[in-house]
């Protein structure tokens, strides 16, 4: 069928596209983020698509983490790209320069930054899909979390020891990149106190030669202050206490505060169930509380909206962008100012914007001045945030909002290209397409 220029699939034809697009992106041992813009593995990537996965195989998407935990760092941080020896990527291994750092692993390549804390999450789902299916598969997933389970609280550890170092108690980042959401309008006056040095090594971008607009990627200034920041690190040797004292880009970053606060409980669950070392278990629930309530601390006492905070700068930042929600996904807000926040989301300037094809949360309101309906996280939908919202929903008992976000979401990637970003208006894929985690959470909610 049908609607103006776009193709709407049907469930089963959409299930079995969703499917291709993860084999066709499948090296073997890694699912690539997508095929020509991003030829390597990206860690938060990788889990929404380990958990795509578990509906084909779940032995492969076993086989996924396995292939990013082998790229761990000895002191935990799970690096942001493990490289496949694809050179058709900038900033590649030998940009980032990871290779002398002392924490690095034997045996791969990969950046020295991080991403969104998901794993624990899509742990959670591949153990219950793999329940769902067969006494096998089950039993695959527990042995796998049971192996996994150390590794993964090592991970949270690391971001408890080097990654929560103000007293406003949030997860900081010293990279947009380590956000997600490279270039949302959420980091731009903390981008204003970075100042790409003369010495900074030319270099030449390969990311504008593989979309149809420019205008969808971000802009040249963005990357010179991104490359300054790696620049800066590597003078550091990825030390992380070093990152963290020199980098120019220090923020609280709330939306990883909040999906740290749900993963760590995931995991603690999860521990309780494969019998992990009970004292590590509570460490995880304490973790778990102290992100919770740094997320709740963050919302403006007006909006409600949870804030993001500059600690180099000492601000707040109020951007109206979909991390303003975060407080949904990990709970701990008083009811009334929940039901707020709530009543804010299915309001005319979000989801329930007149104007929108499908019900779900552009990344930055369209009424915010900052919001450009084509422009990466500057506006556009991103399937997988609405999968993460909608999961957070369905585990807090909003059955009624999860199964929206479910419906809305296959809706907007009913077209079947497995957009990266789609126009909130025109449902027009952008970026690239056969986006390995968009695939990844279509296959999960037709499932
Ligand atoms: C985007 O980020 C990379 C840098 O890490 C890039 O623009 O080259 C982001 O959307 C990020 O969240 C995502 O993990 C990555 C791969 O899909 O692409």
């Amino acid at each position: 069928t049908a609607t103006g220029d776009r193709t709407a699939h049907r469930p089963a034809s959409l299930a079995a596209r969703a499917a291709m697009v993860l084999r066709d992106n499948d090296t073997g041992t890694l699912v690539t983020a997508s095929p020509r813009l991003y030829p390597h593995m990206w860690s938060w990537d990788a889990a929404f698509i380990s958990m795509g996965l578990a509906h084909l195989d779940v032995g492969r998407a076993v086989q996924e983490l396995d292939t990013l935990l082998a790229a761990q760092w000895r002191d935990g941080m799970i690096p942001h790209i493990v490289f496949t020896s694809d050179t058709d990527y900038f900033p590649g291994p030998d940009r980032w320069g990871t290779d002398n750092a002392p924490q690095r692993p034997d045996g791969v390549r990969t950046s020295g930054i991080c991403q969104p804390p998901v794993h624990a999450i899509a742990l959670r789902r591949i153990i219950d899909t793999a329940r769902r299916t067969s006494a096998a598969d089950a039993r695959t997933a527990e042995e796998f979390a049971a192996r996994a389970w150390d590794a993964m609280y090592r991970w949270h550890r690391w971001i408890v020891r080097h990654r929560m170092p103000d007293p406003c108690g949030l997860v900081t980042i010293v990279h947009g990149w380590e956000s997600g959401m490279d270039n949302s309008p959420r980091w731009d006056s903390a981008y204003g106190g970075v100042r790409p040095g003369p010495d900074l090594p030319p270099y030449v971008r390969l990311d504008l030669l593989k979309v149809d607009d420019p205008g969808e990627r971000p802009s040249d200034d963005e990357y010179d202050r991104y490359l300054w920041l790696i620049e800066q690190m590597r003078r550091a040797d990825y030390n992380p206490d070093k990152v963290v004292e020199t980098s120019a880009f220090l923020v609280g970053d709330v939306f990883i505060t909040a999906v740290f606060a749900l993963a760590s409980d995931t995991l603690a669950e999860i521990g309780d169930e494969v019998g992990a070392d009970a004292e590590r278990v509570a460490e995880l629930r304490t973790w778990a509380e102290r992100a919770r309530t740094a997320t709740a601390m963050s919302c403006h006492p007006e909006t409600g909206m949870a804030r993001d905070r500059d600690v180099r700068a000492g601000r707040w930042i109020s951007t109206e962008s979909i991390a303003g929600f975060s407080p949904l996904l990990c709970g701990g807000l008083p009811g009334d100012v929940e039901d707020r926040l709530i009543a804010a989301l299915d309001s005319p300037r979000w989801t329930g914007h007149p104007d929108l094809l499908a019900a779900v949360p552009p990344s930055v309101s369209p009424d915010s001045p900052d919001f450009d309906p084509r422009q990466y996280w500057r506006g556009p939908q991103w399937p997988v945030v609405t999968w993460l919202f909608g999961w957070a929903f369905g585990r807090r008992g909003w059955e009624r909002h999860a199964s929206e976000f479910r419906a809305q979401g296959v809706h907007l990637a009913s077209d079947g290209a497995f957009g990266e970003y789609y126009e909130p208006f025109s449902g027009k894929p952008l970026g690239s397409t056969n986006q390995s985690w968009t695939a990844a959470v279509v296959l999960d909610w037709l499932c």
